[in-house]
């Protein structure tokens, strides 16, 4: 049993096939630049996530950042969005020179509540870009009706939801972009590392052009590109960790049903749900905490869990809509069922490797802060 305990753990392949996997880079000095691991990991992710297209990125927030600049949407046009997410999606929207519009979330799952995009919708509005958050996946129909009606662009942040399926077809596939994060901390990591998947050809060449300088051809550069290139041991690590993913989610699985067993059902404690039609990821376990009820406040499990050596973290808190950057520019209150939440979520320690008798040890101490 472990005494220090974090909220999240890489996976990780073994050293000796990890080293296997790299020998080729080494003995070919190609280390980045679209080679041949890039290329490998490319198409075994697109049978993987069940997606028309994709391409590798540094990183989960430049998928965003130059998917949204790859989609042209008018400068200071309006983007809904919602606060209840990691920086990076509010950030890649104003890096954008657009404006983010905050839709509150549902309380049931933490998505976008599509009840309320409507009446966000102005003249400005050019996009929409909700967050599977969680892993747990928005109302992708309902999002995409109210789009084709108004004529908006649907951007997913699917930064959490590798390997999501709904009704057997990939997450990723819907909207006209998704884009995922292969952070460390992911499900499925690349190091570092990210992804956007689309259908639209001439949206993916704009894209690679934008993580590749703007680069036409040896001899052209047609566009005012970044570089954002995933490199070839990044690649290499994503194909390592490709071949154990089904196995490190089914980890994970029976590590959210030991919490389920001790917590569900416990008053004051409201359990991420399980969503119809959907292939879960199991990518993180939020508990939400309602003092009234439960006695303890988030903060205290939180403490009472850190004195014990065990890392849990508020994942979405503060709303990004609060943030300091923001000068107060956002009125939070607009968007009261994230507001409430926030204060409240508490995400636990999840893992494959997290052993089920510290899953046990984890929630005895959550119980004992009942009152
Ligand atoms: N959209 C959403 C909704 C996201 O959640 C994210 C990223 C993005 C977009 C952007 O994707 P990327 O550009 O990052 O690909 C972490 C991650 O850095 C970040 O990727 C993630 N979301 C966010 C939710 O969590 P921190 O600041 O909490 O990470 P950190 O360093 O405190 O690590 C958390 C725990 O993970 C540590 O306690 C231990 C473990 N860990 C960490 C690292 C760095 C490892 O086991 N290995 C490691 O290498 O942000």
């Amino acid at each position: 049993m472990n005494n220090s305990i974090l909220v999240t753990r890489s996976s990780m392949p073994e050293y000796q096939e990890y080293i296997d996997e790299i020998k080729e880079i080494w003995d070919s000095h190609w280390l980045t630049n679209m080679g041949v691991k890039h290329k490998e990991l490319q198409a075994e992710l697109v049978s993987y996530l069940k997606v028309p297209s994709i391409d590798l990125l540094t990183n989960g927030h430049m998928a965003l950042e130059l998917s949204l600049q790859a989609l042209h949407l008018p400068k200071g046009s309006e983007v809904i969005t919602t606060p209840f997410t990691f920086a990076s999606t509010t950030h890649a929207i104003v890096r954008n020179g657009l404006e983010p519009v905050f839709c509150d979330i549902n309380p049931v799952d933490f998505t976008m509540d599509v009840t309320k995009i409507e009446a966000l919708i102005t003249d400005k509005t050019s996009a929409i870009m909700p967050v599977h958050v969680y892993g747990n996946i928005c109302d992708v129909e309902e999002i995409q009706r109210i789009a084709d009606k108004y004529g908006l662009k649907v951007i997913y942040d699917a930064a959490h939801t590798f390997g999501v399926e709904y009704k057997k077809k990939g997450i990723g596939s819907f909207g006209d972009v998704s884009c995922f994060s292969f952070h460390a901390t992911k499900v499925f990591n690349t190091i570092e590392g990210g992804a956007a998947c689309f259908a639209d050809q001439d949206f993916g060449l704009d894209l690679y052009r934008l993580k590749n300088f703007g680069i036409r051809g040896p001899e052209t550069v047609d566009g005012v590109g970044a570089n954002a290139k995933m490199n070839e041991f990044c690649a290499a690590m994503g194909l390592c960790n490709l071949r154990h993913v089904d196995e490190e989610i089914a980890k994970r699985k029976a590590v959210v049903e030991r919490y389920m067993e001790h917590l569900d059902g416990v008053d004051g404690l409201q359990m991420n749900p399980i969503q119809k039609d959907v292939k879960p990821n199991y990518a993180y376990f939020p508990v939400i905490f309602e003092e009234n009820v439960f006695g303890a406040t988030r903060n205290e499990v939180m403490e009472a869990l850190a004195e014990q050596g065990i890392g849990s973290r508020k994942y979405f808190y503060p709303l990004t809509n609060t943030f300091d950057c923001f000068h107060g520019k956002y009125d939070p209150s607009q968007t009261p069922v994230a507001l409430h939440l926030s204060k409240r979520v508490l995400t636990l320690p999840l893992y494959a490797d997290l052993s089920l008798e510290d899953v046990n040890r984890i929630c005895k101490i959550i119980l004992n802060c009942k009152r």
